[in-house]
């Protein structure tokens, strides 16, 4: 007999195409979910959420924002082993009643590539802002101790009080930018600003610089708008034997680690 290979393991996406009017819609964002929140084709994801549990970010459009392409050989885990199997995409209107009904039609090009897309999220989770002070660093580092990794892309996120965020490859204590970008700019992945890989022994390292000026509270990490969020997504490949497609970081890191970061972190970006 022939055993065949699980569909899991051979299909991957290849690229990412939107098709939706760029006039109405303001941002899209793709999320790979272990269990969708709706088994609607589309629903209210303010009401009821993106997915019920496992989540990552995939990939971001933005008006006027560049879209890295998935570099050649390169592609997705897909299908009910990948971790993630359904895709869920998250569509923000400039304008709430452009909204048509819109369906998603999810092509896939199915290959073997012989390297996995995947997403390693650096997020703070205890940062708190206090009210009028003018400079909140939120640190987040990770020793690195999987298969090395290839970033090519990077996304920022924050709510309205950050002013910079910036990636760093931390190794035999050299700092390597991997992107630094303000989060008031469009949050789309970015390329690379440099070929780099990031291996067993390294640091994961990032900085998010917010703002206290404004506000008469604390503010927290949370999700509403009057909340804060620290992120740097590094879009990555690697060898599909080692297939790893979605890690995180959430460790604050040490007080000496970031006495080492690079001066740029600090400076704003002006937008
Ligand atoms: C608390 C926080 O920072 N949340 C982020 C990152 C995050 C995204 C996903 C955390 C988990 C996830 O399953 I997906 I756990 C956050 O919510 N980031 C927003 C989005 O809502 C995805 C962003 O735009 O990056
Ligand atoms: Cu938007
Ligand atoms: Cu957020």
């Amino acid at each position: 007999g022939v055993r065949c290979p699980t569909v899991e393991t051979i299909l991957s996406t290849v690229d990412f195409i939107p098709h939706a009017n760029m006039n109405t819609v303001h941002h899209m964002l793709l999320f790979g979910c272990r269990i969708p929140a709706s088994t609607s084709s589309s629903w209210d994801c303010g009401k009821n959420g993106i997915c019920k549990d496992e989540s990552s970010v995939m990939y971001a459009w933005a008006r006027n924002a560049p879209h890295p392409e998935l570099p050649k050989d390169v592609g997705f885990k897909v299908g009910q082993r990948s971790g993630l199997p359904y895709f869920v995409l998250q569509i923000h209107y400039g304008d709430i009643g452009a909204f048509g009904g819109e369906t998603c039609v999810c092509t896939f090009v199915l290959q073997v590539q012989p390297f996995i897309a995947g997403i390693y999220l650096l997020m703070s989770v205890d940062t708190v802002i206090l009210p009028g002070k003018k400079v909140t660093n939120a640190d987040v580092a990770c020793d690195y101790t999987s298969y090395p990794i290839y970033p090519f892309a990077f996304r920022t996120h924050t709510h309205q009080l950050g002013k910079v965020v910036s990636g760093y490859r931390v190794r035999d204590g050299k700092w390597t930018l991997i992107g630094r970008q303000s989060p008031q700019l469009p949050q789309a992945f970015y390329p690379t600003t440099k070929n780099l890989n990031i291996k067993y022994g390294d640091t994961v390292a990032a900085r998010c610089v917010f703002t206290g000026e404004g506000r008469t509270t604390k503010t927290y990490i949370g999700s509403t708008s009057n909340d804060e969020m620290c992120n740097f997504y590094i879009m990555y490949y690697m060898d599909r034997k080692h297939s790893e497609p979605y890690m995180s970081c959430v460790e604050p890191g040490s007080k000496e680690l970031f006495k080492h970061i690079p001066a740029e972190a600090n400076v704003p970006i002006p937008v």
